[in-house]
Protein backbone atom coordinates (compact mmCIF):
# COMPACT_ATOMS: atom_id res chain seq x y z
CA UNK A 1 0.00 0.00 0.00
CA UNK A 2 0.79 3.25 -0.47
CA UNK A 3 -0.31 6.60 1.05
CA UNK A 4 -0.65 9.68 -1.29
CA UNK A 5 -2.39 13.54 -0.53
CA UNK A 6 -5.52 14.33 -2.54
CA UNK A 7 -6.12 17.71 -3.76
CA UNK A 8 -7.97 18.34 -0.73
CA UNK A 9 -4.57 16.92 1.13
CA UNK A 10 -6.70 14.34 2.63
CA UNK A 11 -4.50 11.05 2.57
CA UNK A 12 -5.61 8.52 0.26
CA UNK A 13 -4.70 4.65 0.45
CA UNK A 14 -3.80 3.21 -3.43
CA UNK A 15 -4.21 -0.38 -2.92
CA UNK A 16 -1.62 -2.57 -5.61
CA UNK A 17 -4.51 -5.32 -5.38
CA UNK A 18 -7.17 -2.85 -6.99
CA UNK A 19 -8.01 -3.52 -10.52
CA UNK A 20 -7.95 -0.19 -12.76
CA UNK A 21 -11.29 1.66 -12.15
CA UNK A 22 -12.16 -0.32 -8.85
CA UNK A 23 -13.14 0.67 -5.35
CA UNK A 24 -12.49 -0.89 -2.04
CA UNK A 25 -16.12 -1.67 -0.45
CA UNK A 26 -14.81 -2.25 2.63
CA UNK A 27 -17.31 -4.79 4.78
CA UNK A 28 -20.07 -4.25 2.42
CA UNK A 29 -21.25 -6.86 0.10
CA UNK A 30 -23.52 -5.70 -2.13
CA UNK A 31 -25.84 -7.88 -3.58
CA UNK A 32 -26.79 -8.26 -7.58
CA UNK A 33 -29.12 -10.14 -8.96
CA UNK A 34 -31.16 -10.02 -11.85
CA UNK A 35 -33.34 -12.57 -10.85
CA UNK A 36 -35.97 -12.60 -6.99
CA UNK A 37 -33.55 -14.77 -4.85
CA UNK A 38 -34.94 -18.58 -5.31
CA UNK A 39 -36.31 -21.02 -3.11
CA UNK A 40 -33.30 -23.10 -3.31
CA UNK A 41 -32.59 -25.41 -0.70
CA UNK A 42 -29.77 -27.68 -0.80
CA UNK A 43 -32.22 -31.02 -1.35
CA UNK A 44 -33.01 -29.42 -4.15
CA UNK A 45 -29.75 -28.55 -4.99
CA UNK A 46 -27.67 -30.20 -8.19
CA UNK A 47 -24.57 -29.68 -9.66
CA UNK A 48 -24.55 -31.13 -13.61
CA UNK A 49 -21.45 -31.36 -15.79
CA UNK A 50 -22.14 -31.95 -19.80
CA UNK A 51 -21.49 -30.83 -23.23
CA UNK A 52 -18.40 -32.00 -24.44
CA UNK A 53 -16.72 -34.87 -22.16
CA UNK A 54 -16.72 -38.13 -22.12
CA UNK A 55 -18.91 -39.02 -19.15
CA UNK A 56 -21.25 -36.02 -18.29
CA UNK A 57 -22.85 -36.26 -14.72
CA UNK A 58 -24.92 -34.39 -12.38
CA UNK A 59 -23.71 -34.53 -7.91
CA UNK A 60 -26.73 -34.08 -5.62
CA UNK A 61 -25.96 -32.21 -2.46
CA UNK A 62 -23.90 -34.91 -0.15
CA UNK A 63 -22.19 -36.36 -3.49
CA UNK A 64 -20.63 -32.71 -4.11
CA UNK A 65 -19.76 -31.65 -0.45
CA UNK A 66 -18.40 -35.30 -0.51
CA UNK A 67 -15.55 -34.26 -3.16
CA UNK A 68 -12.32 -33.01 -1.27
CA UNK A 69 -12.67 -29.63 -0.34
CA UNK A 70 -10.97 -26.24 -1.42
CA UNK A 71 -10.50 -22.71 -0.26
CA UNK A 72 -10.50 -19.60 -1.54
CA UNK A 73 -9.02 -16.34 0.35
CA UNK A 74 -8.40 -13.69 -1.94
CA UNK A 75 -10.20 -10.45 -3.25
CA UNK A 76 -13.51 -10.21 -5.89
CA UNK A 77 -14.41 -7.61 -8.15
CA UNK A 78 -17.88 -6.42 -9.04
CA UNK A 79 -18.14 -5.13 -12.67
CA UNK A 80 -20.03 -2.04 -11.52
CA UNK A 81 -16.76 -1.35 -9.76
CA UNK A 82 -16.77 -1.92 -6.00
CA UNK A 83 -13.82 -5.08 -5.19
CA UNK A 84 -14.08 -6.64 -2.06
CA UNK A 85 -10.24 -7.76 -0.35
CA UNK A 86 -9.33 -10.70 1.72
CA UNK A 87 -12.75 -12.95 1.28
CA UNK A 88 -12.79 -16.54 2.26
CA UNK A 89 -15.17 -19.14 0.35
CA UNK A 90 -15.40 -23.24 0.91
CA UNK A 91 -15.80 -25.43 -1.67
CA UNK A 92 -14.69 -27.81 -3.83
CA UNK A 93 -12.49 -26.98 -6.80
CA UNK A 94 -13.94 -27.13 -10.20
CA UNK A 95 -11.44 -29.56 -11.28
CA UNK A 96 -12.24 -31.82 -8.69
CA UNK A 97 -15.86 -32.36 -11.18
CA UNK A 98 -13.54 -32.07 -14.27
CA UNK A 99 -11.96 -34.77 -13.55
CA UNK A 100 -14.60 -37.01 -13.37
CA UNK A 101 -16.84 -36.03 -16.21
CA UNK A 102 -13.28 -35.88 -18.67
CA UNK A 103 -13.35 -33.21 -21.11
CA UNK A 104 -13.09 -33.87 -24.79
CA UNK A 105 -9.96 -32.17 -26.27
CA UNK A 106 -12.89 -30.23 -28.54
CA UNK A 107 -13.85 -28.62 -25.62
CA UNK A 108 -12.98 -24.95 -25.13
CA UNK A 109 -15.78 -22.61 -23.36
CA UNK A 110 -18.44 -23.33 -21.33
CA UNK A 111 -21.21 -21.94 -20.76
CA UNK A 112 -22.64 -22.32 -16.66
CA UNK A 113 -26.12 -21.92 -16.11
CA UNK A 114 -28.07 -21.15 -12.61
CA UNK A 115 -31.22 -22.73 -11.16
CA UNK A 116 -32.92 -19.87 -11.80
CA UNK A 117 -31.68 -19.74 -15.83
CA UNK A 118 -28.97 -17.01 -15.75
CA UNK A 119 -26.23 -17.90 -17.71
CA UNK A 120 -22.50 -16.88 -18.31
CA UNK A 121 -20.04 -17.86 -20.86
CA UNK A 122 -16.44 -18.85 -19.62
CA UNK A 123 -13.59 -20.18 -22.03
CA UNK A 124 -12.62 -23.55 -20.44
CA UNK A 125 -9.06 -22.31 -19.44
CA UNK A 126 -10.23 -19.97 -16.89
CA UNK A 127 -12.40 -22.95 -15.01
CA UNK A 128 -9.08 -25.45 -14.60
CA UNK A 129 -6.04 -25.58 -13.02
CA UNK A 130 -7.34 -24.27 -9.36
CA UNK A 131 -8.97 -21.23 -10.41
CA UNK A 132 -12.76 -21.85 -10.37
CA UNK A 133 -14.65 -23.23 -7.14
CA UNK A 134 -18.25 -24.32 -6.93
CA UNK A 135 -18.55 -22.63 -3.51
CA UNK A 136 -21.02 -23.35 -0.49
CA UNK A 137 -19.32 -21.62 2.15
CA UNK A 138 -18.53 -17.38 3.44
CA UNK A 139 -16.52 -16.77 6.05
CA UNK A 140 -16.68 -20.64 7.21
CA UNK A 141 -20.60 -20.26 7.25
CA UNK A 142 -23.54 -21.42 5.11
CA UNK A 143 -23.49 -18.98 1.98
CA UNK A 144 -26.32 -16.53 2.41
CA UNK A 145 -29.22 -17.07 -0.19
CA UNK A 146 -29.16 -14.02 -1.27
CA UNK A 147 -25.25 -14.58 -2.27
CA UNK A 148 -25.93 -17.82 -4.48
CA UNK A 149 -26.74 -20.28 -1.47
CA UNK A 150 -26.30 -23.25 -1.28
CA UNK A 151 -24.23 -23.20 -4.29
CA UNK A 152 -22.74 -20.84 -6.85
CA UNK A 153 -19.95 -20.72 -9.14
CA UNK A 154 -16.98 -18.55 -8.12
CA UNK A 155 -13.90 -17.46 -10.73
CA UNK A 156 -12.76 -14.79 -8.76
CA UNK A 157 -9.88 -14.00 -11.25
CA UNK A 158 -12.34 -12.67 -13.47
CA UNK A 159 -15.67 -10.02 -13.27
CA UNK A 160 -17.48 -11.32 -10.55
CA UNK A 161 -20.65 -11.87 -12.99
CA UNK A 162 -19.02 -14.95 -14.28
CA UNK A 163 -19.69 -16.07 -10.90
CA UNK A 164 -22.75 -17.58 -11.35
CA UNK A 165 -24.87 -17.61 -8.42
CA UNK A 166 -27.59 -21.27 -7.67
CA UNK A 167 -24.98 -23.13 -9.58
CA UNK A 168 -26.67 -25.43 -11.95
CA UNK A 169 -24.56 -26.64 -14.19
CA UNK A 170 -21.50 -26.33 -16.55
CA UNK A 171 -21.54 -27.04 -20.55
CA UNK A 172 -18.68 -27.55 -22.17
CA UNK A 173 -18.74 -26.26 -25.71
CA UNK A 174 -16.84 -25.74 -29.49
CA UNK A 175 -17.28 -22.61 -29.22
CA UNK A 176 -18.30 -19.41 -27.23
CA UNK A 177 -21.56 -18.84 -26.63
CA UNK A 178 -22.37 -15.37 -25.43
CA UNK A 179 -24.27 -15.42 -21.78
CA UNK A 180 -26.84 -13.29 -20.02
CA UNK A 181 -24.79 -10.19 -19.29
CA UNK A 182 -22.39 -10.85 -22.56
CA UNK A 183 -25.28 -10.74 -24.55
CA UNK A 184 -26.20 -7.38 -23.08
CA UNK A 185 -22.60 -5.75 -24.04
CA UNK A 186 -20.60 -7.01 -21.52
CA UNK A 187 -16.91 -8.77 -22.10
CA UNK A 188 -17.19 -12.08 -23.75
CA UNK A 189 -13.94 -13.01 -20.82
CA UNK A 190 -14.09 -10.14 -18.36
CA UNK A 191 -10.34 -9.84 -16.84
CA UNK A 192 -10.50 -6.87 -14.49
CA UNK A 193 -7.09 -6.05 -14.62
CA UNK A 194 -7.49 -5.83 -18.52
CA UNK A 195 -10.17 -3.75 -17.61
CA UNK A 196 -12.39 -6.07 -20.25
CA UNK A 197 -16.18 -4.86 -18.90
CA UNK A 198 -17.64 -4.40 -22.32
CA UNK A 199 -17.35 -6.21 -25.61
CA UNK A 200 -14.38 -4.30 -27.34
CA UNK A 201 -12.45 -3.27 -24.27
N1 LIG B 1 -27.76 -16.37 -10.96
C1 LIG B 1 -27.13 -15.18 -10.95
N2 LIG B 1 -25.81 -15.14 -10.71
C2 LIG B 1 -25.18 -13.95 -10.70
C3 LIG B 1 -25.86 -12.75 -10.95
C4 LIG B 1 -27.25 -12.82 -11.20
O1 LIG B 1 -27.92 -11.81 -11.44
N3 LIG B 1 -27.85 -14.05 -11.18
N4 LIG B 1 -25.21 -11.54 -10.94
C5 LIG B 1 -23.78 -11.60 -11.17
C6 LIG B 1 -23.17 -10.33 -10.85
S1 LIG B 1 -23.35 -9.06 -11.96
C7 LIG B 1 -22.38 -10.16 -9.74
S2 LIG B 1 -21.49 -8.76 -9.46
C8 LIG B 1 -22.34 -11.22 -8.71
C9 LIG B 1 -22.88 -10.63 -7.44
O2 LIG B 1 -22.80 -11.56 -6.41
P1 LIG B 1 -23.30 -11.10 -5.00
O3 LIG B 1 -24.74 -10.68 -5.12
O4 LIG B 1 -23.10 -12.29 -4.11
O5 LIG B 1 -22.44 -9.93 -4.61
O6 LIG B 1 -23.11 -12.36 -9.02
C10 LIG B 1 -23.11 -12.71 -10.36
N5 LIG B 1 -23.85 -13.93 -10.47
MO1 LIG C 1 -21.75 -7.45 -11.27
Amino acid sequence: MNVTRDFTGRARVHNPGLPPGQYDAGDDWPVLSAEVTPDLTAADWSFRVDGLVERPRAWDWDEARALPGSEYAGDIHCVTSWSKFGVRFGGVSLDAFLDVVRPLPTATHAVAYAHTGYTTNLPLADLTGGRAWIAFEYGGRPLPPEHGGPARLLVPHLYFWKSAKWIAGIRLLDHDEPGFWEQNGYHARGNPWREQRYAGD
